[in-house]
């Protein structure tokens, strides 16, 4: 599951749910480099070592994410002046004295998120824009100089419903791979809705990725029971549906071999942590949990699927 840290420590639903219900963690922002690398010359540990103290002590897994984004980046390196292999040096040190930093903690990290447009193009980030076409196998590399046991994903949105996407994906990191540069897994952050991308739709990426061999991680999962936004109450139908829909997908995950299942984070707990609820500014109800912790159908026919 994502963590946000602030509620892990402020609300014992929260952190009962945490502690009880899920072997993996992802922190959902204290891992960005906003929090993590507020300037050029500071790191700020402190949040990002209490997730790994609670891992630690109640045996979780730790996923990192994510090393390099175009969004929440701190003003200093959207400001930050210099020439090509200034950016690379200053790209370099980010991402080392953080795989430094967590090594032997973190299992695994998104080392770049989002690097592609929908239609397949790559995304004009400005790291593409000042180190070139080259940063996403540049990040990859330096991950794996700092950290070697690090299992290393790409991570994106919509890599089952954007057929163009998935195949730039495959072929950008296939060919990498060719040369040597050490990429794991695909992370597919699953952010659908209860009819959206069709089943058909995930069993294909799921057979094209782990046919490459990448390790697929369901990264980011929470679905929509509203995605267009209208007035509606939660219903058991639409409970039901998005019960539906989740079973559908992890009997899919299970039919991958096992060593390409890396797991399935739900991107949040409770139904009122949502970013969805934020960001769109609509009412939906996408996680395992209600707005009061209590499980909600999705959850109970989850856990029989698993
Ligand atoms: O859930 C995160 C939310 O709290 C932040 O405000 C937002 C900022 O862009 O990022 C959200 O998480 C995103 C994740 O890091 C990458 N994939 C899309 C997620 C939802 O926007």
């Amino acid at each position: 599951m994502a963590i946000d840290l602030n509620e892990l420590n402020s609300d014992d639903r929260y952190r009962t749910v945490a502690m009880n219900q899920f072997n993996s963690i992802t922190a959902e922002n204290i891992f960005k480099p906003v929090y993590l690398h507020p300037n050029e010359n500071t790191f700020n540990w402190v949040e990002a070592d209490q997730l790994v103290d609670f891992c630690e002590t109640n045996n979780k897994r730790l996923h990192g994410h994510t090393l390099i984004w175009h969004n929440q980046l701190p003003s200093w390196i959207e400001n930050f002046e210099g020439t090509s292999s200034d950016w690379d040096l200053m790209f370099k040190k980010h991402i080392q004295t953080i795989c430094t930093h967590f090594k032997g903690k973190v299992s695994s990290w998104d080392v770049v998120n989002e690097a592609f447009e929908d239609n397949g193009e790559l995304r004009n980030t400005i790291w593409r824009q000042k180190i070139g076409d080259s940063y996403i196998e540049k990040a990859f590399v330096y991950a794996h100089e700092s950290d070697p046991d690090a299992v290393l994903f790409y991570n994106d949105y919509n890599i089952a419903s954007k057929k163009a996407k998935r195949q730039a994906i495959l072929e950008l990191f296939n060919s990498l791979r060719q040369k040597g540069v050490p990429i794991h897994g695909i992370g597919m952050q699953m952010h659908i809705s209860i009819d959206y991308p069709k089943n058909k739709k995930i069993e294909n990426a799921l057979t094209e990725l782990s046919d490459d061999g990448y390790k697929i991680h369901f990264s980011e999962i929470d679905i929509s029971v509203n995605p267009n936004g209208k007035d509606i109450e939660p219903s058991t139908e639409l409970y039901d549906c998005q019960a539906d829909k989740l079973t559908a997908i992890t009997k899919l995950y299970k039919e991958i071999p096992s060593e390409y299942q890396y797991g399935m984070t739900f991107w949040g707990v409770s139904d009122q942590n949502t970013w969805i609820r934020t960001f769109f500014g609509r009412e939906d109800y996408p996680l395992l949990f209600d707005d009061d912790y209590n499980t909600k159908p999705v959850y109970c026919k989850f856990k029989e699927t698993l």
